[in-house]
């Protein structure tokens, strides 16, 4: 039996726009946690929200020399979880790192970032995605504009708006080495994409998306509502978004790296199903199915 699917995507040849189903704060603004009321406002009202002072500089320091470690390992070797650039072949991004390094497995546990996505997702929490993505100088291509959700519920069953990603940036992010853009409110609107998902599609989508993408109508009409909002997060500062906040990010020909660190927290009550897209699940460093128990905040 299909299951029944609330936001069907790359069915149709004409795009379309759905009204999200799901709360932004699934406790509203008066959720316990780190945010305060006014924080919270601001997420659900944005679809994002940049938060000061979450790392001391030490500890960035200690994850840029645990980047260049695992950019060392990586030298050479082929590895499913080392994603390079379209062009160059340089390093684009390492995913599941809160799995294969201890600082970064630390850092998913981290209290100032944890227990954010638990206060606005009511809900205990595990990691459905994590990722370096390095945007080297000169070479890092840009992120095409997307909704998260909506790969993530095509491609990997995750049901229902319920989950957060929380970037840390481990180098400056500058007006002109490629920073996050997002669309403020995108969030509440499902944009359904035309196109067909290809067979193993992470094999390319992960280098440079091409479907799941909205069409220049849709997404013009979600910037004229929300405008663009490109924040200059710094690092030891965090920049939260909702699974569904349109976003993306520019090529970077500047010699200055943009490295950031993402953690995709998802509620335990959202575990990912079978993909509403009907293709093959896609594997486990991109999308967690093995290990979807709720993070133990005492293995910090
Ligand atoms: O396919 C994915 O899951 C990844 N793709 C993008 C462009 N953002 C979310 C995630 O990293
Ligand atoms: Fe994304």
């Amino acid at each position: 039996m299909t299951q029944h699917d609330p936001y069907p995507s790359r069915r149709d040849n004409r795009p379309a726009v759905l009204e999200r189903r799901e709360p932004v704060l699934h406790a509203g603004a008066d959720a316990a946690g780190p945010l305060s009321r006014d924080q919270l406002e601001r997420f659900e009202r944005d679809g994002f929200l940049v938060v000061e002072n979450v790392l001391t500089e030490g500890e960035v320091a200690a994850l840029i020399d645990e980047l260049e470690l695992l950019r060392a390992s990586f030298e050479g070797r082929e590895d499913p979880v080392a994603i390079a650039e379209p062009e160059s072949g340089e390093l684009r991004s390492v995913f599941m790192v809160h799995q294969i390094n201890q600082a970064y497995r630390r850092l998913a546990h981290h209290p100032n970032i944890m227990d954010v996505a638990r206060q606005i997702l009511a809900d205990e929490v595990y990691i459905h995605q994590s990722r370096i993505n390095l945007k080297p100088g000169f070479k890092g291509k840009e992120f095409y504009w997307h909704s998260d959700f909506e790969t993530w519920h095509v491609e990997d069953g995750m049901p229902a708006m319920r989950a957060v990603s929380a970037t840390l940036p481990l180098t400056e992010n500058t007006h002109y080495n490629g920073p996050l853009m997002l669309v403020p409110g995108s969030h509440r609107r499902f944009v359904s994409c035309i196109g067909e998902t290809p067979e193993d599609n992470y094999k390319r989508s992960l280098r440079k998306q091409e479907t799941g993408t909205p069409d220049n109508e849709t997404l013009k009409a979600l910037v004229d509502a929300g405008g663009i909002e490109a924040p200059l997060v710094q690092p030891g500062s965090m920049l939260l978004f909702d699974c569904n906040t349109m976003h993306g990010s520019a090529s970077n020909i500047t010699p200055f790296p943009r490295s950031n660190v993402f953690f995709v927290y998802n509620a335990v009550s959202n575990q990912v199903t079978s993909p509403f897209g009907g293709r093959r699940p896609r594997p486990e460093f991109v999308a967690t199915r093995e290990t979807m128990s709720p993070l133990d905040p005492r293995s910090r």
